[in-house]
């Protein structure tokens, strides 16, 4: 009879393990990823496209962040930076695409903001906060409007590099402080790149002329000894290709494709990659959860591998994403409510006094999944930290699917509002192994608490 029980949750494990991971955050439209790897962590920062979109046109105040240790669960960081840190600017709209890099311990944070060229805000944290030391725009180009995808990297011998641009590629030198460069080379410190198809492929423009495929999106890095810099080719819609260098000063030679156009791609794509414990991956944006809105695009990721030479092969676009967690997940301490391997229904949101992040809009049906739960020999109980304004709603804990095996039911009270917090507790069924965990909220009409994190006790 355990056998048979075995056998049905190995069936499902690898069911849930071919379950769709793309687009990787449901609870916001997030686009242009670019990940860090820093101690351990994955920190992903992306623009943000808002649920409403203004005059058909991209709608984005601010960048957000998310971690992750497994590459299938992420936490959610909230909104690290916004228009609002540029006291000297007068926008509301235009937070576009976005990098950050460490430095001897400090964070630096480059942005474009859309017509007004590009800056750069510093933190201690990589999760913010983030304070706009130059009070002033970083780049002092005379063209602002094409000052946009900021791409940094940090050379072996200490040399920064910020590249950017649409339709033309362009870098600086950054200084040792990574807030000011080199005034001395190019025009005024930003050289221009030469736009020849050897470096990027050749393209016919709507004149009919030969030009690039280079568009924007640039995303500039070093691998064993070979500079690539990947970026979005060949106008709207987007495809992505890469050039290498054998210096971070080109020349370029360009390599070709490695992610075709595809339906449920934006009109737009935008490309970030990064190797993490032993794999390669791919960060890139769909439409998919917007249902085939550009101004409303999804972070997605491939694995992939390198070919022997360096070269990149053709990656494509799944909607299983990454189905191999590289860690499993620790439920005997606290694990924030916002670290999510998928969700239906939920959002996120942040106390604007504490930055603490929590899981909010629950209504009755809507789920969180987190991936890899690793339950050793088992628990015993559930405990999770909840505020909420009415009675009767409930936390259901259920095995590697919304309608998995009931590991227990936690019942929430209220707690005396939405922001009131409180622990509430339950007996679980003692369950061995890893498996993906959904927590399936059950209640009455309209929000029925906030959920800020959980832990099981053994
Ligand atoms: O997200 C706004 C713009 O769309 C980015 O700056 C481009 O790379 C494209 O993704």
């Amino acid at each position: 009879m355990r056998r048979i029980y075995v056998a049905a949750c190995s069936l499902l494990m690898v069911l849930t393990s071919l379950s769709a991971q793309n687009p990787i955050v449901q609870t916001y439209f997030t686009a242009d990823p670019a990940p860090m790897v820093y101690n351990g962590t994955v920190y992903l920062y992306t623009s943000h496209d808002e649920d409403i979109t203004v005059k058909n046109f991209f709608t984005m105040y601010d960048w957000r962040c998310y971690s992750s240790t497994d590459m299938v669960n992420w936490t959610d960081h909230g909104a690290v930076a916004s228009l609002k840190n540029f006291k000297w600017l007068n926008k509301t709209n235009g937070a576009w695409a976005v990098q950050c890099v460490e430095r001897n311990g400090k964070f630096y944070l480059y942005v474009p903001i859309h017509g007004e060229g590009i800056s750069v805000l510093v933190s201690d944290s990589p999760t913010g906060p983030f304070t706009d030391p130059l009070g002033k725009r970083l780049v002092e180009s005379d063209h602002t409007w094409q000052d946009i995808d900021p791409t940094v990297f940090v050379d072996d011998n200490g040399q920064a590099y910020l590249y950017w641009g649409n339709p033309s590629l362009w870098y600086v030198k950054l200084n040792k402080d990574m807030i000011s460069y080199d005034r001395s080379i190019g025009k005024n410190g930003v050289v221009s790149i030469d736009m020849t198809t050897e470096a990027f492929g050749s393209k016919a423009g709507r004149d009919g002329k030969i030009g690039t495929t280079y568009t924007e999106g640039p995303w500039f890095y070093k691998r064993n000894n070979m500079y690539y810099m990947l970026y979005a080719a060949a106008g709207v819609p987007e495809y992505i290709a890469y050039s290498t260098a054998k210096s971070p000063e080109g020349p370029w030679t360009y390599r070709g494709i490695i992610m075709e156009r595809a339906p449920h791609l934006a009109f737009t794509n935008h490309v970030g990659a990064a190797d993490f414990k032993g794999n390669s991956y791919l960060f890139y944006h769909d439409q998919s959860l917007s249902v085939t809105e550009g101004f409303k695009r999804s972070v997605c990721i491939e694995q992939f591998n390198y070919n022997a030479d360096g070269t990149i092969p053709l990656i494509k676009p799944t909607k299983e994403g990454v189905t191999k967690s590289v860690s499993f997940l620790d439920p005997y301490v606290r694990v924030q409510a916002e670290t999510i391997g998928g969700s239906d229904g939920v959002k996120t949101a942040t106390d604007s006094l504490t930055r603490n992040v929590y899981v909010t809009h629950i209504n009755n049906g809507d789920y969180i999944k987190v991936r890899s739960v690793d339950f050793g020999k088992g628990a015993k109980s559930f405990e999770a930290c909840v505020a909420s304004g009415t009675d009767g709603s409930n936390i259901e804990i259920r095995l590697d699917s919304r309608t998995g095996t009931l590991l227990g039911t936690c019942s929430v009270k209220n707690t005396g509002g939405l922001h009131k917090w409180a622990t509430v507790s339950c007996k679980t069924q003692k369950v061995s192994g890893v498996h993906d965990v959904y927590f399936v909220f059950k209640g009455g009409d309209g929000n029925l608490f906030n959920f800020d994190w959980w832990k099981l006790k053994k």
